[in-house]
């Protein structure tokens, strides 16, 4: 990239600013300025842009393409500056013409086309393939609607609809020579050819136009630029040559028509982990794959001399949890009815072709279709399915007698049902778990059979995360100190974080860390009290939960151990704790009532405290509203205490979790998903673990054995939080919380709540503890973030790379 001065940079923002807005500086506002700058960037961008697709195009490489329903990208001009080398000129610039580089930032909506981890992993991995030089795309929606803005009114949390495009999102170009077109519905005709083989018609089918966005993914100083492909939806338009369509009496019926199918682009499904047989969702997975396999198939045939046959030497299709896997019927169809493969040969294709993660073990996250749903909607796809399923299962009776009894457990298609994991794994060459235990528990547990079908295709892939956009963009004090330490290699190899870890003893210089985490705190502060009026303390603990809000991820288990504070409080108001700061950011699947009511719960616990005088200043609850990318890039350079506190064997993985000990905070949390990883490296003396394990979990729900009410009938502790929860003392109505009154003691607990409040109690008396003795709690910091770069996505897209996708850096 060419090397601008901030001198150079001021002038051609101020050239700019001219000759696209027609303003001088003084009259210009942020949004101008970020129009601005966006489009130097993007200038910078387009020469690299171009030169990558070229160099792809040359046939050498096999290319990765990333499938995924949800790429949550938050905002990009920050980023995009990063990667190019003028991060820091662009806000030296931006001061000295008197703006502040946040301001002009936060003009950029927040892309929201995720709703959680899946979504972000999505989008640190292209950051990740882009800073790596690999050739690795991805492929998404371009949802009109993202994930729903967060207000919370009374308490309550209120959706409101993220309409993202209202300006021009100036990252995207439009690509309608890339257009191609889905078919919906529509009845198959089959026909005997001359040489026995079969033909099929399509009749009848529901036409949409997918149209292309594309959005350049830029590598880390390396000049790479790969492509982040959104498809749209669109009517597709005849000229009927009249141009009176107006008037016509169809006018209102193609009114509806074009509504229907821009529908399919529409809006993000706000559910996370939770699956609902919705038609429309199912098209907008077939739609994603369709459009995402043709134009895969179009490139390969334009930039590789090949057949088809060898697609699988320079194409591999990652698809991101079970939602893009109708792609593989997709591929079987597209190879058969229109290149004229026959089954075994198209068959022996796509399954080297697929590669599956998979995200979750939450039984009600599996997706499964109605038979009938498939059939009317995607007939030919439906038909591909039937047949995957007869030869898989027929393959299982003949071949595998021990496994004739789980048929059932293992079809494609099974109670009239469509089982989208069980096709995932069937037609792909690799099934990933995303931490070490997550994966022993699809062998071991979840997909036990499968596994002993096929072990040859499960392997592990534990998460990681960019540490470029959430360490070096979202804590440049915090990066600035390290290089100062270590120098400037950890960048582009972060394993070398661990270099730090001989400093975590000297005094002098984690003293200069824990001014960077107070200086963080501090410019947290100020967004709390900015936003709620709130004043909190910085030298509290910033104790911090930050993640979709779940039943098992256990918000519940945190703010009942802040009443149970707030309780100790009020009977010894003369107490010495140290001062603590909860803060928690969450949103709620808009149908999913239990969360709600835990949101309701955390706003009421903190309405009270918060402004109850014999608390005095040590305990703070802060609920931060509409969570999202850039609230998380405030909170976590701030955070002391990173909550991760899931049931054990229900989180996956967990991303926050590494992005928050990146940025020094400690962690308190179960053994579960990357938190096992996390202590595999730091140790018990470096984090505060509690709590059953994931064996422990699996125990009790298999053989029982576990009885809530005993453990509210005995510890009066609980006993208190519960009979205020019921008796309405937090809450103006006496009914308020009594969903998780019931919950907990009706439904036995079904998380393990009150089992793990002790321990964690426990833990919390460790926390206050360590943080008054400063020097081990640096020293316990420093050696978490020393330990960090094991979970740079760059070390995780590099395994993917190496061992599943075969792929070469270009
Ligand atoms: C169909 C509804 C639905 C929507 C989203 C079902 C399941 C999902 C995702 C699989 C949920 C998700 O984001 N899972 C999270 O993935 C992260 C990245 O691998 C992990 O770190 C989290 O532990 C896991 O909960």
């Amino acid at each position: 990239m060419t090397q601008l001065t901030v001198d150079t940079l001021k002038q051609e923002i101020l050239r700019k600013l001219i000759s696209d807005k027609g303003r001088e500086v003084k009259e210009a506002t942020s949004k101008d300025i970020y129009y601005v700058l966006a489009s130097i960037v993007n200038e910078e961008i387009k020469q690299q842009w171009f030169q990558t697709r070229k160099n792809y195009r040359d046939g050498k490489n096999k290319e990765v393409y990333y499938l995924s329903m949800e790429f949550l990208i938050g905002r990009m001009l920050a980023s995009n500056l990063l990667n190019c080398g003028m991060l820091d000129t662009a806000k030296e610039a931006l001061r000295e013409l008197g703006f502040e580089p946040e301001d002009i930032f936060s003009e950029e909506h927040d892309a929201a086309l995720g709703n959680g981890g899946l979504g972000r992993l999505a989008a640190c991995f292209l950051d990740s393939l882009a800073s790596l030089n690999f050739p690795g795309h991805g492929y998404g929606i371009r949802y009109r609607y993202g994930l729903f803005e967060q207000r919370i009114i009374h308490g309550n949390q209120v959706e409101l609809p993220d309409y993202w495009l209202k300006n021009p999102y100036p990252w995207e170009t439009r690509n309608e020579e890339e257009a191609v077109v889905i078919q919906f519905h529509g009845d198959v005709h089959m026909f005997k050819k001359n040489d026995g083989s079969l033909e099929f018609e399509y009749r009848n089918t529901d036409k949409v136009m997918a149209v292309p966005y594309d959005i350049p993914i830029v590598g880390y100083e390396n000049d790479t630029v790969n492509t982040l492909r959104l498809w749209s939806a669109e009517v597709i338009h005849q000229n009927n040559g009249d141009g009176l369509l107006e008037a016509s009496k169809e006018y209102y019926h193609d009114l509806d028509h074009q509504h229907s199918i821009e529908q399919i682009s529409g809006f993000l499904y706000p559910d996370d982990s939770s699956y609902e047989g919705k038609e429309l969702r199912l098209k907008q997975q077939y739609f994603l794959v369709s459009s995402s396999i043709q134009n895969i198939l179009k490139h390969f045939k334009q930039n590789h001399h090949l057949p088809l046959s060898r697609l699988a030497e320079k194409v591999v299709i990652q698809i991101n949890d079970t939602h893009p896997s109708l792609a593989i019927p997709e591929l079987m169809r597209i190879l058969m009815d229109d290149e004229g493969f026959s089954w075994d040969n198209a068959w022996a294709v796509t399954t080297n072709v697929f590669a599956y993660t998979n995200h979750t073990t939450l039984s009600e996250a599996l997706e499964t279709w109605s038979e009938e749903m498939m059939q009317n909607l995607l007939p030919r796809i439906y038909m591909i399915i039937d047949e995957i399923n007869e030869r898989f299962c027929k393959g299982i009776w003949f071949d595998h007698e021990e496994l004739r009894d789980s048929i059932s457990e293992l079809a494609v298609i099974a109670h009239g049902r469509v089982h989208m994991a069980r096709l995932a794994i069937v037609g792909s060459f690799s099934v990933n778990g995303v931490a070490r235990i997550h994966t022993e528990i699809l062998k071991k547990k979840e997909m036990r059979n499968f596994y002993t079908l096929y072990p040859e295709k499960f392997n592990n892939k534990t998460n990681g995360i960019t540490h470029r956009r959430w360490l070096l963009q979202a804590n440049p004090k915090l990066a600035d100190l390290i290089t100062d330490v270590i120098g400037p290699q950890w960048v582009k190899r972060p394993k070398q974080l661990i270099s730090l870890l001989k400093y975590s003893n000297d005094s002098a210089l984690v003293d200069k860390f824990d001014q960077v985490k107070h200086e963080n705190k501090k410019v947290l502060a100020n967004y709390i009290h900015q936003h709620l009026g709130i004043t909190v303390d910085e030298r509290s603990i910033f104790d911090v939960q930050i993640k979709r809000l779940h039943e098992y991820k256990r918000q519940l288990l945190n703010i009942f151990h802040v009443i149970y504070l707030y309780n100790e409080l009020k009977d010894n108001p003369n107490q010495d704790i140290t001062p603590r700061t909860f803060i928690f950011g969450a949103k709620a699947a808009p149908s999913y009532h239990l969360a709600k009511e835990v949101i309701k719960l955390i706003n009421t616990v903190a309405s009270i405290v918060n402004y109850d005088p014999d608390v005095r200043d040590r305990l703070k609850v802060i609920f931060l509203e509409n969570y999202n990318v850039s609230l998380a890039e405030k909170i976590i350079p701030a955070a002391d205490i990173s909550e991760q506190i899931s049931t054990a064997s229900k989180e996956a993985s967990g991303t926050g979790n590494m992005k928050m000990m990146m940025n020094g905070a400690l962690t308190l949390g179960t053994m579960d998903g990357a938190n096992i990883e996390i202590h595999d490296l730091v140790g018990d003396q470096n984090m505060f673990i509690f709590g059953l394990t994931a064996d422990e979990v699996l125990h009790y729900y298999q053989h029982g054995g576990y009885h809530a009410r005993d453990l509210y009938n005995t510890d009066d502790r609980i006993k208190r939080v519960l009979d205020q929860l019921n008796q309405g003392e937090f809450g103006v109505h006496n009914i308020e919380f009594k969903d998780i009154y019931y919950n907990i003691l009706y439904h036995n607990d079904p998380y393990f709540v009150l089992k793990d409040f002790e321990p964690y109690l426990e833990a919390h008396e460790l926390i206050e503890r360590a943080y008054r003795n400063r020097n081990t709690w640096l020293n316990m910091s420093v050696t978490n973030i020393a330990y960090s770069g094991k979970f740079s996505s760059d070390q995780t897209v590099q395994e993917y790379a190496t061992e599943i996708w075969k792929i070469k850096k270009v």
